[in-house]
């Protein structure tokens, strides 16, 4: 017999965690509240276990390192499946399976899997508290990390029973980490059910189910329904010395600068300017009554690539990681102060790598190339005093961008919104150490979607096309790319803070005042347009970022083609249409 205590009373979760438990057999049920005693409970079983190792209390008060299975480091695609009831509705980019098919297989892993351990229900709420745009999720879990990491990461406990009340809205998640075996490794998605099932990883996007499986994967599929989108963007305001506020958003694919760019700290030759930070990774849009595009954070913290962090790159990243943190997969210094390359210029003696081993130069990587840190947006210095707005913030220019070692340049502004959604829809990214698989291969990420767009790509471009046609004041699409290489392997842009000199540009278009050329491909800054200003590059290399090779783009086209092929019939004729406007441009 299993007994529990809640205040309120919600027979829709009780009977959702009721039948959970039969299956998987708790030793015993955890509901969490989200207190600070609760955490400091969790966090001291998690040391004596092992499963979190204390960091200098010191140099870094309440932080902690995780070291996960060395199998279980990065998103896995290929065992990520919607189940919706179609194959079509899951279409060609997602992996399918027939929903009672695939729960029976999962239910025949989860029967019995938490027989020995304690069954954790973690509440949380997506979005500010009081907004009618926020929503509740309740995560079945048998991992304690994880709920350490939802709490950083989502309004978490209370905050999110209350939210519910007696209501059954809300997005169930079961997850345990199982054995960790890749083999017995699935994440599946119900989106009709509103149902998350994930078993045998307990790492990022894989385990943290409000993220990717929530936040984004049944998110999208409830907003095709509803008329707003879920997007794998950032959001980052930017105001100017005269005190003009403008919000931008932006997807790149993962590990592609989504969280440095939310994080922006202005450079020095730009200290008037004030940047502040709405959200790195997730936005929630709805359609304003003033017929702009608003947008909340459904997170509340950040779970960021840690390679490549340091003062230079990003300081306001360095000082919200000062304290309460969780570490995952770094290196760590005899001091006990976490590690990772790009920190500092050179590594510290005697490292601990993150399998915990004695490390030396020319031992490979000391940190995981995909290792993380957890904190919290409110312990960023650059934290927006927008964040918990319940409209959110209105937007008014949306990026997109990738890595991209050629072809693509700096920035480009699309002609209208049907033109921004092609760029979208077309971008070509190199793949990176988020997800399992080669790491550098160039594939179609559209809108930063490809992993994480719970129903058919082709219809998700359709409903990307009504929303904005439907305004009479949507943000301004462009493209950028900060990832240009020279023939030396090397970035020719900056980056990071002077990225901003970007933004400028992008913001003074908004206004209706930026200079621009017109190419085939879009609008593009003329040459004094953009601030160069004390920036260390070269004219040449200015002007190869900039440039159009229309002979490069032809080729390109043809790849796109190939890709909108395979997205079969439902692909928009608007989308079509651009392809061979492109093509014309380019020609003439
Ligand atoms: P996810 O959390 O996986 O969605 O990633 P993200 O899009 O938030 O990427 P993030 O900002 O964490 O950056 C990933 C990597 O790219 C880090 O190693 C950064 O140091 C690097 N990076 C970010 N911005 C820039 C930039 O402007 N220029 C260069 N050269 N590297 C960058
Ligand atoms: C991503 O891969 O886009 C991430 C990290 O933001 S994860 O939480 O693993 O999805
Ligand atoms: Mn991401």
């Amino acid at each position: 017999m299993i007994f529990w205590v809640t205040e309120m009373k919600n027979l829709f979760l009780e009977k959702f965690v009721s039948d959970v438990a039969s299956l998987t057999k708790p030793n015993d049920i955890f509901w969490c509240n989200g207190s600070e005693e609760e955490n400091e409970k969790l966090i001291s079983q998690m040391i004596k276990k092992g499963i979190l190792i204390k960091l200098n209390q010191e140099k870094n008060p309440n932080s902690y390192l995780h070291r996960s299975d060395p199998n279980d480091v990065a998103r896995t695609e290929h065992l990520t499946f919607i189940c919706s009831k179609k194959e079509d509705d899951a279409g060609p980019t997602n992996n399918w399976s027939e929903p009672n098919q695939f729960k029976a297989k999962l239910n025949n892993l989860f029967d019995g899997v938490m027989k020995t351990r304690t069954m954790y229900v973690v509440p949380y709420l997506m979005g500010p508290e009081g907004s009618p745009y926020s929503q509740v999720g309740i995560q079945i879990t048998d991992s304690p990390y994880v709920v350490a990491n939802l709490r950083i990461m989502t309004r978490m406990g209370n905050r999110a029973l209350n939210h519910l009340g007696e209501s059954n809205n809300f997005v169930k998640g079961v997850h345990s980490t199982g054995d960790l075996s890749p083999d017995r490794r699935y994440i599946g998605h119900f989106p009709e059910e509103r149902l998350i099932m994930s078993i045998g990883s307990g790492y990022g996007g894989n385990a943290l189910l409000s993220k990717k499986c929530h936040a984004l994967r049944i998110a999208s599929a409830i907003a095709s329904k509803e008329d707003w989108l879920a997007e794998h963007m950032l959001i980052l305001g930017l105001e100017s010395p005269d005190g003009e506020l403008t919000y931008i958003s932006g997807a790149f694919p993962s590990a592609s600068g989504k969280t440095n760019l939310a994080l922006m700290k202005p450079p020095e030759s730009y200290k008037d300017w004030k940047t502040s930070t709405i959200g790195d990774d997730i936005a929630w849009f709805h359609k304003g009554e003033d017929n702009r595009l608003w947008a909340i954070n459904p997170e509340a913290g950040f779970f960021g690539v840690a390679p490549g962090t340091n003062v230079k790159s990003n300081p306001n990243a360095i000082a919200s990681l000062k304290k309460n943190s969780i570490f995952t997969n770094v290196a760590v210094t005899t001091e006990g102060i976490p590690w990772w390359e790009g920190l500092t210029d050179d590594p510290p003696n005697n490292l601990t790598d993150w399998h915990g081993k004695p490390w030396k130069p020319g031992n490979g990587k000391a940190a995981h190339p995909n290792s993380r840190f957890t904190t919290s947006i409110n312990q960023t210095p650059s934290v927006s005093p927008n964040l918990n707005d319940s409209e959110g913030v209105p937007v008014s220019a949306m990026l997109f961008g990738g890595r991209r070692a050629k072809l693509t340049p700096l920035v480009y502004e699309s002609f209208n919104w049907v033109h921004g959604v092609f760029i979208g829809a077309t971008v070509g990214a190199e793949t990176t150490a988020a997800a399992v698989g080669k790491v550098g291969v160039i594939r179609r990420d559209p809108m930063a979607m490809r992993p994480f767009c719970g129903y058919h790509i082709a219809d998700y471009f359709s409903h990307w096309i009504k929303i904005g046609s439907s305004m009479s004041n949507p943000p301004r699409i462009f493209h950028v790319n900060w990832f240009r290489l020279d023939d030396n392997g090397e970035f020719i842009w900056p980056g990071f803070g002077d990225n901003i000199r970007v933004l400028k540009w992008i913001v003074d278009r908004v206004k209706g005042r930026g200079k621009a050329i017109k190419t085939p491909i879009g609008y593009i800054p003329t040459p004094d347009a953009l601030d160069t200003k004390d920036l260390d590059i070269s004219s040449n290399d200015l002007d190869e970022i900039l440039k159009v090779d229309n002979t490069a783009w032809l080729e390109e086209m043809e790849v796109i083609r190939e890709f909108f092929t395979s997205l079969g019939k439902k692909l928009p004729n608007e989308l079509w249409d651009e392809l061979s406007n492109l093509e014309s441009r380019l020609k003439s």
